[in-house]
Order: structure tokens, then sequence, then C-alpha cells
């Protein structure tokens, strides 16, 4: 028989506030919100629990936050900054297990199934981990342990603050049952609902209802939501799928036809495309050049070339010949340029990588990346999520 898998679910406590709490210690023990830039459309990213006492919620108008919590310290906060931290922290969570998937800015599950050999325990595992991110970077990140990522991860929210909470092997039903069914990941307002008026107000009462009832309700989601009712769930642990494509483009503050400009803007952008592509150790066979006009109107041109590259001249060469040939056809004036590249393919010379420490800094550093591109300011807040979170919820 194999060995029950042993998934853990690590996650910051506070992050936001966190850090902003390491330049200001004076902060700690306060009510601190941060989010929102000061003008009165911002919303709340990140309240410390002390702030979350006065009923100050992530996502709500930073207005309504003032209203609830007048005395609180309200911090625009800088992204860079927890970015920062947030690498810093998938770095030494990657050190204890290669088998890594970072989910949010501040969380990510790791498979540490076998992994108690090396530690005495797995929940030892976990304590060192939090010892080192403690001891590294001077903050609490909360740790759930359980037999499946679902379990995991409520867990660690109920570890919360600065906690560690091990479901043991086998009692992932036994350890969800009695709570109410908004604990589940994926779970908004609106399944909440319509479980309430099937008289499901418990996990144990979904897991215990008959599999055709909730297909009725909830079509092939059902099953599922039985199934993570029980902590029951296959997906595993692995990294984000690596891009298809990587791409930058910049809207101008004015619209111009300055040459000179928009060539220098080329470059600067295959830069960055180049860079990403060898980041990801990825060669691509196809340039696109994408061009927005004054009046909104857009051009897309593509490049097929005979060899794969990977170099920011190659990217911009071509780019470059996308560019003079679109602007000879379109005499507008240009709102937004664009560079991608597509069809990519691992490169030959990268094979010695896929050895040992190589290989898992390679999939570290992809996965950094993936976090860096995914997870602009606005996206946490709209993107942050498992992946059960939109099945639920867009069925
Ligand atoms: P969370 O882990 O959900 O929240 P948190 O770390 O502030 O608090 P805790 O984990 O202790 O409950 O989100 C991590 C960070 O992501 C958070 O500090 C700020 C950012 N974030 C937003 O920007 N908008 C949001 O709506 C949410 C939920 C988070
Ligand atoms: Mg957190």
């Amino acid at each position: 028989m194999t060995a029950p898998r042993r998934i853990m679910h690590a996650d910051f406590d506070t992050f936001f506030v966190s850090v902003e709490r390491l330049d200001k210690p004076e902060l700690c023990s306060k009510p601190v919100i941060v989010g929102g830039r000061s003008d009165q459309r911002g919303v709340v990213s990140s309240a410390s629990y002390e702030a979350r006492k006065f009923g100050v919620r992530a996502g709500m108008p930073i207005s309504r936050a003032k209203r609830l919590c007048p005395k609180g310290t309200f911090i625009e906060g800088s992204f860079k900054k927890y970015l920062d931290y947030s690498m810093k922290l998938m770095f030494i969570l990657g050190e204890f297990s290669p088998f890594i998937e970072p989910v949010g800015i501040d969380e990510a599950f790791l498979d540490v199934t076998g992994f108690e050999s090396l530690h005495g325990s797995i929940h030892n595992m976990a304590q060192e981990i939090r010892v080192c991110v403690k001891k590294e970077l001077g903050l609490d990140v909360s740790i759930g342990i359980g037999g499946s990522k679902v379990t995991a991860k409520v867990a660690s929210k109920n570890a919360k603050p600065n906690g560690l909470l091990e479901v043991p092997a086998g009692e992932d039903a036994l350890f969800l049952a009695p709570m109410p069914v908004s604990k589940l990941p994926g779970i908004g307002d609106k399944t909440e609902k319509r479980l309430f008026s099937l008289g499901i107000k418990t996990l144990g009462q979904l897991a215990a209802t008959p599999e055709q009832t909730l297909k009725a309700y909830f079509g092939v989601y059902g099953r599922l939501l039985k199934e993570h009712a029980q902590g029951i769930s296959t997906s595993k642990v692995e990294l984000p799928p690596e891009a298809k494509s990587i791409s930058k483009e910049t809207t101008f503050m004015e619209d111009t036809r300055d040459i000179k400009f928009l060539r220098s803007m080329l470059s600067y952008m295959s830069e960055k495309v180049g860079k990403r592509l060898r980041e990801y150790g990825k060669y691509a066979k196809c340039i696109t050049l994408k061009v927005k006009y004054q009046d909104f109107t857009s051009a897309t041109r593509r490049k097929t070339l005979p060899h794969a590259i990977d170099s920011d001249e190659d990217i911009f060469s071509a780019g470059w010949e996308l560019l003079e040939r679109e602007l000879h056809m379109q005499k507008m004036l240009v709102r937004l340029l664009g560079i991608g590249v597509s069809y990519l393919s691992e490169g030959g010379t990268q094979m010695g990588l896929l050895d040992g420490s190589g290989l898992r800094k390679k999939r570290l550093s992809a996965a950094m990346d993936k976090i860096r591109h995914k997870y602009g300011f606005r996206a946490i807040y709209t993107g942050k999520t498992i992946e059960m979170k939109e099945i639920y919820e867009e069925e």
C-alpha cells in the first residue's frame, strides 16, 4: 500500500500589514489597514486582526473601512516590497520541498509525502519552516497539513494567527464535518445560499448528502462539492502550467508617431520578453507585433522564423521589421505597442540544466516568474484563489 499523501499549505499572516510592521514596529498590536490609493475608490488589501475586530475586511472600500475604524492607521503600501517577500518565502519553501505550488502572493502548497524521514515528522518539518521564515524574514507564517489541498488549506486558516495545525492522516472528513459550509475554499455567497436552501449548513451534512441530489442542483460540480466536503481531492501539487506565449505591451501617455521613440520602446519590450523567455529556458518560433491606433482600431502582425530564437536582438529585429511594414500601411498615431513570442520549444542547450539542483532552480525560477507575471496588484484580489474557487462560483 502506498503511503497516504501529506499536503502542506503555508500562508503568511496579514501579509501586507506584517511587512509594513517590519519597518514600523510601533504599528504592532494596533489596527492597521493596507490598501487602496488615497482616492475614494481604493479597497482594503490587508487588515490587521485588530482592524478586523471593527469589521474591516479585505475587498471593502477604504472609505467604509475608515468609517468602521477611524482610529486605524491606513497605508497605501508598496507592492514591490511585498513581491520581494513573496519570492523569499517561495525560495525558503522550495528549500524544504521541491514539490511546491505557489497559489497566491503569500501562500503555497507543498507535497511533503514521505518527508517525515528527513525531519522526524511532518509536524516537525512545518515547525522548522515556520522558525526559518521567522528568522529569515521576520514574518509569521501559518501552516496547515492534511491529506489533500482542500484539507490543508482549511487547516492553515484554522491555525491562524501564527499557528500550525496538522489533521492526522485519514481524519480529513472528521476534521471538516462540524464546520460551516462557507469554510470550504470556493464556496461563496451564492453556493452557500443554495446549500442553505437544501438544509445543508455544515460540511458533514454536505458530505452526507446523496451525490444525485447535489448533481441535480450543482451539475457536474455536485460530486466535487461532496468530495471536497470530505477533504477528498486528487488535485496535485504542481507548478502553474508554463506559458505558451510571452508578451509585453505598453499604452503611451500620448498617442505618437515618433519613430525613434517607437523603436526604443520596441527594443525595451523585446528585452523584457527575451529575459522571460530565457528564464523559462525556452525558444520561440513566432513573433507577434500588436499596434493600437488613436481611433482604438488595432492591427496584429506575425512572423514565423526559420529557426527558434531566444535573444533580445532576434526578437527585436523581427518585431522591427513587422512594425516598419505596419506603419508604412497605416498612418494614424499609435496608442499602444506590443510584442510577443509564441510556439515555444525547449532549447537543446538547456538540457544541461536537467540535473539535480539545476532542474530545481529552473522549476523555481519558472514559478517565481509566474508569480511576478500573474499577480499584478489588482490581480490579487480577483485572482487570489485556489483552483476550486472559480469552479463553484462560475457554474
Ligand atoms: P490573504 O492571505 O488572504 O490575507 P492576509 O495575509 O492579509 O491575512 P491572513 O492570511 O492572515 O488572513 O492575502 C494575502 C495578501 O494578498 C494580503 O495581505 C493582501 C493581498 N490581498 C489583496 O490585495 N486583496 C484581497 O482582497 C485579498 C484577500 C488579499
Ligand atoms: Mg495570508
